[in-house]
């Protein structure tokens, strides 16, 4: 079954220069990039993002740590990987969510770490099933961004939206 998985390069695999090595891993699945970008990651969007684990003791601290504010490295690479089977590939590659507990040749079991407090500093995310990947990529990603038609869109116009041109 063709599906689309969000996969975030989190700031910690960033500030570890393992954006080429995440991403040589991932091609072992022989699954197609259909969108890929470097983001800021505002308050407003790692709530969203992460909002089943609101009520988490950990919660501030996550949405610290994916803000880019443990690392000084404010950013993560958002990507969509699409084709058959992509989450379970994609999940099985990056490993369990607790690094400790993650197959070691995985991804977070190569390069997780537990930090004191108690956080996996797990160095991705990848989307746990369908309806979280759907509802994951329309947060991350405007339906231009993907060269492919993952999910119904349409025209709308928007007026007098301030947008930033070259000058
Ligand atoms: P996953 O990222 O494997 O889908 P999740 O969605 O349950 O896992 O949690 C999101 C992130 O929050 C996870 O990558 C690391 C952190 N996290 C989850 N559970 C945790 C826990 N029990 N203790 C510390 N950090 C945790
Ligand atoms: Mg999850």
């Amino acid at each position: 079954m063709d599906q689309a998985t969000l996969i975030l390069i989190k700031p910690d695999g960033l500030k570890k220069s393992l954006t080429g090595n995440i991403l040589t891993r991932l091609s072992e699945t022989k699954l197609e990039i259909v969108a890929a970008k470097m983001v800021r990651v505002t308050e407003e969007l790692a709530t969203e993002h992460y909002r089943h684990l609101k009520s988490k003791a950990f919660f501030p601290e996550l949405i610290k740590y994916i803000q880019g504010e443990m690392h000084d490295r404010r950013k993560v690479m958002a990507l969509i990987y699409w084709g058959t089977d992509s989450i379970k590939k994609c999940r099985e590659l990056a490993g369990a969510t607790n690094p400790e507990e993650a197959d070691p040749t995985s991804i977070r079991g190569s390069y997780g770490r537990i930090l004191t407090t108690g956080l996996y500093e797990n160095v991705v995310h990848v989307s746990s099933n369908e309806s979280e990947a759907e509802r994951e990529i329309k947060l991350w990603f405007m339906p231009e961004e993907i060269i492919v038609d993952l999910y119904p869109s349409k025209i709308i116009v928007e007026k007098e939206r301030k947008v930033q041109a070259w000058a």
